[in-house]
């Protein structure tokens, strides 16, 4: 399959992972590298390798991902306190799989700038 990555293997139930929230678009579950008391990625099943690969199509997919990561921040009780949101794009954006996704990071207090 084109564009699989290990996130593939997770929608597709290949490997384990702790999954939090699913519905027919979005896939949620932790980091297998927490940085973070909650961390945890949100992906579309559907693959988009990187923000910079994304198109006007994927608008509503990509918003369906981003409000998956709110509602679920919403249901821990991360919003009063506040979290953070991070799509990292590329190299020096950080991106290792490449499989866009958005990391939510909650319960302590984050730092800025990020490194
Ligand atoms: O983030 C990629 C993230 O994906 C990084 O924080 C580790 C995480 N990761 C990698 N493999 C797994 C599995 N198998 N389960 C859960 N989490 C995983 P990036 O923004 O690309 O650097």
């Amino acid at each position: 399959m084109s564009n699989d990555t290990i996130f593939g293997k997770i929608i597709r139930r290949e490997i384990p992972a702790d999954i939090v929230y699913e519905d027919d678009e979005v896939l949620g579950f932790r980091d297998l590298n927490p940085q973070a008391p909650v961390h945890v990625l949100f992906i579309p099943k559907q693959p988009i390798a990187t923000l910079d690969a994304a198109r006007t199509q994927d608008a509503e997919l990509l918003g369906k991902v981003l409000l998956a990561a709110a509602s679920y921040a919403r249901e821990e009780g991360l919003s009063e306190d506040g979290y953070r949101t991070v799509i990292n794009c590329n190299e020096h954006g950080g991106q290792t799989v490449y499989h866009l996704h958005v990391h939510l990071l909650g319960g302590r207090r984050m730092q800025w700038p990020p490194g």
